[in-house]
């Protein structure tokens, strides 16, 4: 998750399937871009259901953990799943996220503009360091994620 506070610090963010077939993913690729994050990790994957199973690990026991891990595995959709990197983007990608559920979230978020379901958000985003460390690790091989020098770096720093 690179350094927790620095501009080199990095979150993970998943279009859930919802949300590709919707066809949210451009808009969602353009908000991180446009407030000045860096892609460093990208792909299109359908998760196992031991990898949703691990990444949801915290939900084991809640009644809707079993229809959670089919909507993110059944492959009616992939998910696509993104690491980005900047200041403070695990904090600020939950902002831009909105709240878990959509009825809370604060308009302009990403989850009030897009959806009305707790169970169909759209999108997924680390909550902590040590969950984008974990999620990270998990859904990326070191080799995947790609380190280069944006633009916006001379401006963001
Ligand atoms: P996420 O991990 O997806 O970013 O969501 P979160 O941290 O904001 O919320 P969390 O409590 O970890 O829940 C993970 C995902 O489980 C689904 N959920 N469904 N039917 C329900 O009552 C319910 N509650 C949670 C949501 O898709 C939520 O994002």
């Amino acid at each position: 998750a690179g350094v927790k506070g620095t501009n080199q610090e990095r979150t993970f963010i998943a279009v859930k399937p919802d949300g590709v077939q919707r066809a949210l993913v451009g808009e969602i690729i353009k908000r991180f871009e446009a407030r000045g994050y860096k892609l460093v990790g990208l792909k299109l994957t359908v998760p196992s259901k031991a990898l949703a199973g691990k990444h949801y690990a915290d939900l084991k026991g809640k009644p809707f953990f079993n229809g959670l891990v089919d909507y993110m595995t059944n492959g009616k959709a992939p998910v696509v799943a993104m690491v980005w990197e900047g200041k403070d983007v695990i904090r600020q990608g939950r902002r831009m996220l909105g709240a878990t559920n959509p009825l809370e979230s604060a308009p302009g978020t990403i989850r009030a503009d897009f959806c009305t379901a707790i169970g169909r958000n759209i999108i997924h985003g680390s909550d902590s360091y040590e969950s984008a460390l974990k999620e990270i690790t998990l859904w990326f091989n070191e080799n995947e994620l790609a380190d280069w020098v944006s633009a916006n770096a001379e401006w963001t720093d």
